[in-house]
């Protein structure tokens, strides 16, 4: 029996990349569980965040010229704008900066050494820098064998540091799961958890000395060294309940997490990293730990910041809508599975599933209640009892899937209730009835039809909260939580609506798409050639598509900017295009600008234009202006350093 608090998290993202689908994809899974918490009435505590320390992001802010907190102070502003774009009602946005996270790393850390748990001990080994990890000899062969890395990926090091004893845990651990068949889901993770640990499992070294890396928590039994970016991000999950080494109790409150979710991905550090800290510091393991697969592009690859081939969620956001985005990653995949991504395959769930059966049912309800009875909930005796057990039935299987992270399911459920509808309109032929001049038939038909909606709408708040609200207030329905409970305890289902309530016709929730919205088309226009008769355009030297996407015109942010020494027109910036190292750009513009006003202005550089010297002073770009003007309305608030322009 669940407890009357729910705590649910996310992984926390590696803030020094732009935030991709497979982030949205996990955030936007864990702000549904939670809001469905939330509205059946249990106090909730739902935690997302980034992961702020470490080599990458150290390397990254030197490599601009800044402090590692103003880079991630800067680079954060774009995780948050894009988790509020995608509705995401967090209760809170844990930083590893935040003081309270990083005292709570600090005590931790004392707690275990003070207990024996942690001892110093020399390391030898390869590092391999990308994934902040030492792996082993053996991993680096194969890594490099299969392409997917190469040599100067990783660095070997020697040095003393200090270890965890987490092969002290491992029978503890192995114990645990067998007794808590859920406790690490899917089925085949925790199989693979389990296979993990039949080998030996090692200490795990905690530790990174200062001299190589500064941009991490301190030990506090050791200033030369800082703590591994992995335990002090897994450590986050307790902070946002509150944890205190000292004994103190409150944060019982929320733990044991309900659900942690994370990608397949970090698996390992979170099944056997995190699980043997929680059994030497005697705090109890999360209730579930649910990895989910990876999305894949159409093309096969693993959607990362890496590789690239990054979908944009704000594009489908735009293209869409939110709800709907919402919906097509909630809908299309069991959620544990690997999920392929194609625009097609977005259209095409969108129009069957939101336009044709559920915005098709809504605006039909709504339009011929309206036309042939009047715009208000028209009155009935008894709901039609097939449709009532359908109703009933979607309404408890929607409720356990969502509540045991199967959103895919239990979207399935409500959807044989709204296609009933559809079919229920089909089959009661309310056109005939309106003709006949049966009006209390036609009455009974509409009414039905729009508790169906009213159902729906109750029970997609989770899902779509824009659109559900929308849907609701179309057919009338206040006070959706108290309904919502009267619907799942099946005592009024098909009966939440007020006879008389005013119903709002409207347009309809989700216009049918007949082609691809332009601005994701654009992506894949087809070459057609034109008549030149066509073109009532000045005699130019025209240049083909392939001529154009050779040039590379990325958004940069202008990080200083001084006078030229040797050259009176020429300004000297350093230009942020989001690479390791911020460009030098001499331009010459000197006199339209003062070097002044430049610094912190976007811009839009041409990155591939080859470096050459100008007066002495190498020029790796150029930024584009016209009209004595910085060419910068093409970049909108939401563009970011390295974006493309296109
Ligand atoms: O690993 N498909 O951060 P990260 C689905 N900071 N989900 C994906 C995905 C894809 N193609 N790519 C990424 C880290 N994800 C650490 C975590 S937690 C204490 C520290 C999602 O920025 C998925 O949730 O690399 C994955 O686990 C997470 O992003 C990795 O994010």
């Amino acid at each position: 029996m669940p407890g009357d608090t729910f705590y649910i998290t996310t992984p926390i993202y590696y803030l020094n990349g732009h935030p991709h689908i497979g982030h949205a994809y996990t955030t936007i899974v864990a702000d549904a569980a939670a809001r469905w918490q939330r509205l059946k009435g249990r106090e909730v505590r739902f935690m997302t965040g980034t992961d702020e320390h470490g080599q990458k992001v150290l390397e990254a802010a030197e490599a601009l010229g800044l402090s590692p907190q103003e880079h991630t102070d800067r680079l954060v502003v774009h995780w948050k704008a894009t988790f509020e774009r995608l509705g995401i009602a967090h209760d809170r946005f844990i930083r590893t900066t935040d003081a309270d996270h990083v005292a709570l790393v600090t005590e931790v850390l004392r707690k275990l050494y003070e207990a024996g748990e942690i001892y110093r001990g020399d390391y030898e080994g390869w590092y391999l820098v990308k994934d902040e990890v030492f792996v082993t000899e053996k991993e680096r062969e194969e890594r490099i064998a299969s392409g997917e890395l190469a040599e100067q990926d990783f660095r070997r090091i020697t040095e003393a540091n200090y270890f965890f004893r987490m092969s002290q845990h491992r029978q503890a651990l192995l114990d645990h799961i067998e007794a808590h068949p859920n406790f690490i889901q899917p089925e085949n993770r925790r199989n693979e958890v389990l296979g993990f640990l039949r080998q030996d499992l090692g200490d795990l070294c905690i530790s990174r000395p200062r001299s190589r890396m500064s941009w991490g928590i301190e030990l506090p039994f050791d200033p030369d060294f800082v703590c591994y970016v992995w335990v002090d991000a897994l450590l986050n999950y307790l902070t946002g309940a509150g944890f205190r080494a000292d004994g103190d109790e409150a944060y019982l409150k929320w733990w044991p997490v309900d659900y942690h979710l994370i990608g397949k991905d970090i698996l390992t550090t979170h099944a056997v990293y995190w699980t043997t800290m929680l059994f030497a510091l005697g705090v109890r393991q999360p209730q579930h730990i649910f990895a989910h697969g990876w999305w894949i592009s159409s093309d096969g690859a693993k959607m990362s910041k890496s590789t690239g081939n990054v979908i944009d969620v704000g594009l489908l956001c735009d293209a869409f809508g939110v709800d709907a985005t919402r919906y097509f990653f909630l809908r299309e995949i069991r959620f544990g599975a690997d999920g392929g991504f194609s625009y097609d395959g977005f259209l095409s769930r969108y129009n069957t599933d939101l336009a044709n059966d559920l915005g098709n049912l809504a605006h039909r309800a709504l339009s011929m209640t309206t036309k042939w009875l009047g715009a208000t909930v028209p009155a009935r005796a008894e709901p039609d009892a097939a449709l009532r057990a359908i109703a009933e039935r979607a309404a408890s299987a929607f409720d356990q899937h969502l509540g045991v992270l199967e959103p895919k399911e239990a979207i399935e459920a409500l959807w044989e209730l709204v296609r009933a509808g559809n079919k229920y309109v089909d089959d009661s032929e309310p056109w005939a009835l309106n003709k006949a001049g049966k009006t209390e038939a036609l009455a009974s038909v509409m009414r039905d039809l729009l508790e169906i909606c009213a159902v729906a709408g109750l029970l997609l708040q989770p899902v779509m909260p824009g659109k559900a609200a929308e849907l609701l207030q179309k057919v009338g329905l206040d006070n959706p939580r108290a309904q919502l409970a009267s619907l799942l305890s099946a005592e009024r289902v098909l009966d939440l609506l007020q006879e008389g309530a005013p119903l709002q016709l409207g347009d309809p929730l989700f216009p049918r798409f007949r082609e691809m919205p332009e601005s994701i088309a654009s992506l894949f226009v087809p070459e057609e050639t034109m008549d030149e008769a066509d073109v009532p355009l000045p005699e130019l030297e025209w240049i083909e598509y392939p001529d154009f996407a050779k040039l590379l015109l990325k958004v940069g942010v202008v990080l200083q900017a001084s006078d030229h020494p040797n050259a009176d027109k020429l300004l000297v910036m350093k230009v942020d295009v989001g690479e390791a190292r911020p460009r030098t750009i001499c331009a010459g513009i000197k006199g339209t600008f003062s070097p002044e006003e430049l610094v912190g202005r976007t811009v839009v550089v041409v990155a591939n234009l080859k470096p050459r010297k100008l007066r002495g002073i190498p020029s790796e770009g150029m930024i584009l202006a016209a009209g004595g003007e910085i060419v910068t309305d093409l970049v909108t608030a939401k563009a970011a350093p390295g974006d493309t322009v296109r």
